[in-house]
């Protein structure tokens, strides 16, 4: 096995059906999970909320700002990102793999990530282990909870584990012109994104959010990507309902999606 980290997040409105509380799509993870056991690849999944997370987490008015929550409310929260990561887990066994399930809470101190805890991640995958974490509401300090998006830890992740890819699945093709035309952008330069240049695609890009989604949706994806972006690192955007576009990205093959290329 050649030790190539990738790095995958799992976008919640592709392992879940976002518009049906707490209603996994089984099919979609099924499929993943069987590209990813033909694959041999070093991997860390991260995983979003979708109709678990996201669903508690209005419910309880729960959202990235650190402050006190109604401990019911984070037990909930959390609860729920421990059954969906649950779901995930077993199906990557039925394949054959060797997932670990790993809350973001045991990553970070203080709401701070750790690097030693988190390069611990990346010794795992040199035995044939997958971590496998995930958003979800984590204690910070004080008794101070916040909504941690499965993102913003690709950020963390990235920075710290210096992945040869970093992929974020989600259930549209790629990213945007516009949300008018809704063509994919191919491709994306940091420079342009963080020069202004390209007024109108970071516009777009920055407003087409969904409101449901505690953590931001595409904005926040485009805001770490960005973050990500600037390290060097290229991050590309696939459909993740569709495997094969996950098989193409991951061995360096044609895909359909959007490339933010890193900063040169
Ligand atoms: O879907 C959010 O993670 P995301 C997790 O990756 C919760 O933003 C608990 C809502």
């Amino acid at each position: 096995m050649k030790h190539r980290l990738v790095i995958i997040k799992l976008g919640g409105s592709v392992i879940t059906f976002k518009e049906k509380p707490l209603s996994a799509n089984y099919k979609a993870i099924n499929n993943i999970s069987s590209i990813l056991s033909k694959l041999e690849i070093p991997l860390i999944i991260v995983h979003g909320g979708g109709s678990y997370g996201h669903y508690w987490s209005v419910k309880f008015d729960m959202h990235t700002k650190l402050q006190k929550y109604p401990p019911h409310g984070i037990s909930v929260v959390h609860s729920s990102m421990l059954k969906l990561n649950n779901i995930i887990i077993d199906t990557l066994v039925k394949y054959g793999l060797n997932p670990y399930g790993i809350s973001p809470s045991s990553f970070l101190i203080d709401g701070q990530p750790s690097s030693n805890k988190i390069l611990e991640l990346k010794k795992m995958t040199k035995y044939n282990i997958i971590p496998v974490t995930y958003g979800d509401a984590v204690y910070v300090k004080n008794n101070k909870y916040s909504i941690l998006s499965g993102d913003v830890l690709m950020t963390i992740l990235s920075k710290i584990l210096n992945p040869s890819k970093i992929i974020f699945a989600l259930n549209v093709d790629g990213l945007y012109n516009n949300m008018k035309e809704k063509k994919i952008i191919k491709e994306i330069k940091f420079e342009n994104v963080k020069t202004h240049k390209n007024k109108e695609i970071k516009f777009n890009l920055m407003n087409n959010t969904n409101i449901d989604d505690v953590t931001g949706g595409i904005k926040r994806k485009v805001e770490e990507a960005t973050k990500i972006a600037e390290t060097g690192k290229d991050v590309i955007f696939i459909n993740g309902l569709d495997s094969t576009q996950i098989q193409n990205a991951i061995q360096d093959k044609n895909f359909k999606g959007t490339i933010f290329k890193g900063k040169v």
